[in-house]
């Protein structure tokens, strides 16, 4: 049986009413959830998947906050289409259907509906180009570095090397599931995590040792193929100390999940403390033996 066009039209209205109701309580959640991160046993914030979440992880860093950014307004603006759209057919079905117009029209131009159906979605995608190319600019910036990280993509491990700071190159691997200690996270917690300074501008030099990887923190806004052979960078500046997650996200062969990405941000000074004893560690042949956390703790670095 067909649906009665006023009943379509209703029932349209209606679903229209109960998306717009669902994404302001999603919108109103999201608000709350940036204001309430999980600490570690250190007292750090985990910038981590956390359980119901549904929208991006709260930003932590200047593009990430453009890129959130973005992703609403394009959102909200797709919105706005699809609503306009929605409502269109609606009064179409309900006004233009056999049984209310028997006689259809025969126009086949109308030059003022024609310019503005041009113009109106020529305009939208200015509107998407301006902010979009400002993004691409901003996350290609990388004037005024403060450190630069070499990344490099291993099957299936990440190895971080620090610029200018001899020796300083360990490689990081996933915590197997049954040597997790209290406050670690399956699958993202790492061995040796990267460890940085917050409020500085961080450059990674992103490559591979063998096949695609891909270097990805959401938080952050980070993410870019690990290519062999080719060196691509991207940039950080992390706003407040905490431990930022990450994964690799190209399939990279049979233990591509065992990649996690763990970043330690700590504050200028206790960086500079953990930096020392890493130099010191390098110069006799070792990897960094002080997790960033006893450098944290330890009172006589503040
Ligand atoms: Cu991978």
């Amino acid at each position: 049986m067909m649906m009665r066009p006023a009943k379509l039209a209703s029932m349209v209205t209606r679903l229209g009413c109960v998306a717009l109701a669902t994404i302001t309580l999603f919108a109103m959640a999201h608000t709350a959830q940036a204001a309430g991160l999980p600490t570690n046993s250190a007292g750090l914030p985990v910038h981590a998947p956390q359980p119901w979440e549904w929208w991006l992880q709260p930003s932590a860093s200047p593009v990430e906050k453009s890129i959130d950014w973005m992703m609403q307004y394009v959102l909200w603006m797709m919105f706005g289409v699809v609503a306009l759209v929605g409502v269109l057919i609606a009064f179409i079905v309900f006004r233009f259907n056999a049984k209310k117009n028997p006689v259809a029209s025969t126009t086949t131009h109308n030059t003022l509906i024609e310019v503005i159906w041009t113009l109106v979605p020529a305009v939208l995608l200015v509107a998407v180009v301006v902010p979009s190319l400002n993004l691409i600019y901003q996350q290609a910036d990388y004037k005024n570095r403060y450190m630069t990280v070499r990344v490099t993509g291993h099957q299936w491990y990440w190895e971080y090397s620090y610029k200018g700071a001899k020796g300083v190159d360990f490689t990081s691997y996933a915590i197997p599931p049954d040597k997790l200690k209290p406050g670690q996270i399956r699958q993202l917690s790492a061995n040796h995590p990267l460890v940085v300074p917050v409020g500085k501008k961080i450059v990674f030099q992103i490559t591979s040792g063998d096949v695609l990887h891909s270097f990805f923190i959401p938080s952050l806004g980070v993410q870019r193929y690990a290519i062999p052979g080719q060196i691509w960078h991207q940039w950080t500046k992390i706003a407040s100390p905490g431990v930022y997650y990450g994964e690799c996200n190209q399939i990279c062969g049979m233990n591509h999940d065992n990649m996690p990405i763990e970043i330690v941000a700590l504050p200028m000074k206790q960086f500079q403390a953990w930096l020392a004893k890493a130099k010191a560690d390098a110069a006799q042949g070792n990897v960094p033996k002080v997790h960033p956390y006893e450098v944290l703790a330890d009172n006589s670095a503040k």
